[in-house]
């Protein structure tokens, strides 16, 4: 799958008379002497599949696939006894080309010096700018060096661009192998959440949840959470990337709970809402049906063909009636959309695109507005209502709800697939899950 990512990656690059330059990550410090977990830049691991830090991978279209001239070239961290000791593993530049399918392997300590030579007959140089001031000295520092040779008669890349039209197009549409893991990342955040929905109970609290849900991610492999779980009881729901996941919960309340598992670095991005005891009362009824009525319609519009922002006016035309019809808003329904009423217990807007990151890269935009979906795109869709506590212009047994839902949808030939398809969502599977139904994996 790699191989064919960097196949295809040299293919556009090849057009546009292009190199490229991608980079793996450097360690993060948490604190004093201690690193956070390693996990690689997502356009590396889209072209590579492999998690050391202080790797480049640099792809010349005009090179002829050998090691003379070489096509993929990957910079790496030599073999180091002592450093593996202490640290673990490394590839090292003599195991690389065979274990990768790469033309050549070089030191990561030689990268800035050599890769001047490298670029020259090539107009561009496509290379992540922004995300790290020192790489971007370099990157410019090449730059200049390239226009000295310029001026002694070769071609040389004069300009950096971003991989957003290029290596971040090719993300965009995801093959059949990518939706595989994408569904199977899916399938543990299904088993997390229901096991989160059992557990739930008066007295108990976030945490407890949010432990199990990561729990589930880590015994099952996958890679980790894709985002930091939000584990939101009652009015922190109305907190949208609430993280403090440490209260305690209560019955009345309901609870948000935005988690989802990573596989192989690809990301699951699920929400489900439900009370902490597990039966809905009146009003968590009607604000969640409303939610979920929203949601399947607006589903409905992720389809080929379909501009992007429709399936967001689609849901937010359905929230807009029913918070009418509930006394929420006033109508009418077009005067309620016109003064965008509504967004006070909307929010956010209602998908965004889904893979190696969670919100993945992928222009929303085309040529005149936004994009039509095509298949192989992959968008959640996520439609929320929010009622803090303290808002006075709303009756008090609306204070304090919170719902969101999430689905992760593969737009098809057809239509579309949900590949988080199986986490309980209407009230009575919901229901089901608190009760210990739906948990189908004991847990240990
Ligand atoms: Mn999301």
């Amino acid at each position: 799958m790699y191989q064919k990512h960097r196949e295809d990656f040299l293919s556009v690059l090849e057009e546009r008379d292009s190199a490229a330059i991608i980079f793996s990550g450097s360690l993060k410090n948490r604190n004093n002497d201690c690193d956070h977990r390693f996990r690689p830049e997502s356009d590396f691991v889209y072209l590579m599949g492999f998690n050391e830090p202080e790797c480049a991978l640099v792809l010349l279209p005009n090179g002829k696939g050998t090691e003379e001239s070489p096509r993929t070239i990957l910079f790496l961290r030599e073999r180091d006894p002592l450093m593996e000791t202490w640290n673990g593993r490394r590839v090292g530049t003599e195991r690389a080309p065979e274990q990768f399918g790469i033309d050549l392997a070089l030191p990561i300590d030689e990268l800035w010096d050599e890769l001047p030579e490298f670029l020259v007959g090539h107009g561009t140089l496509v290379a992540p700018s922004g995300v790290d001031e020192s790489r971007d000295r370099h990157l410019l520092k090449v730059l200049s060096q390239l226009r000295d040779k310029v001026r002694g008669g070769v071609r040389a890349p004069s300009a950096l661009e971003h991989p957003r039209d290029t290596l971040h197009e090719l993300r965009l549409f995801k093959s059949e192998d990518e939706v595989e893991l994408i569904r199977k990342a899916n399938s543990i955040t299904r088993e997390a959440h229901h096991a989160a929905m059992a557990l739930s109970a008066e007295g108990r609290n976030e945490c407890e949840l949010d432990a199990e849900i990561v729990c589930t991610f880590m015994k099952r492999g996958g890679t980790g959470e894709s985002y930091n779980n939000i584990v939101a009881s009652g009015n922190n729901g109305t907190i949208l990337h609430y993280g403090e996941n440490n209260k305690t919960m209560h019955d009345g309340q309901m609870v948000l709970i935005d988690a989802g598992c990573e596989w192989k670095y690809y990301a699951s991005d699920v929400t489900r809402t439900f009370p902490v005891n597990g039966k809905f009362s009146e009003a968590q009824t009607a604000i969640y049906q409303l939610v979920l009525d929203a949601m399947m319609a607006s589903i409905d519009s992720v389809k080929p063909g379909k501009p992007f922002n429709e399936f967001h006016d689609v849901a937010t035309r359905v929230l807009t009636q029913g918070l009418i019809d509930l006394g929420i808003l006033s109508g009418p329904l077009d005067l309620a959309l016109e003064s965008r009423s509504y967004a006070k217990y909307t929010i956010h807007r209602t998908g965004h695109w889904l893979g190696l990151d969670v919100h993945d890269q992928g222009s929303y935009a085309g040529a005149n507005g936004p994009r039509e979906f095509e298949p192989g795109m992959v968008t959640t869709v996520e439609p929320g209502l929010y009622f803090t506590a303290d808002d006075e212009e709303i009756d008090a047994k609306w204070r304090g709800i919170a719902v969101r839902i999430e689905d992760n949808i593969l737009v098809t030939k057809d239509g579309n697939t949900n590949l988080s398809e199986g986490i309980s969502k209407t009230i009575e599977d919901v229901e089901a899950a608190c009760a210990g139904e739906r948990a189908e994996v004991a847990l240990a």
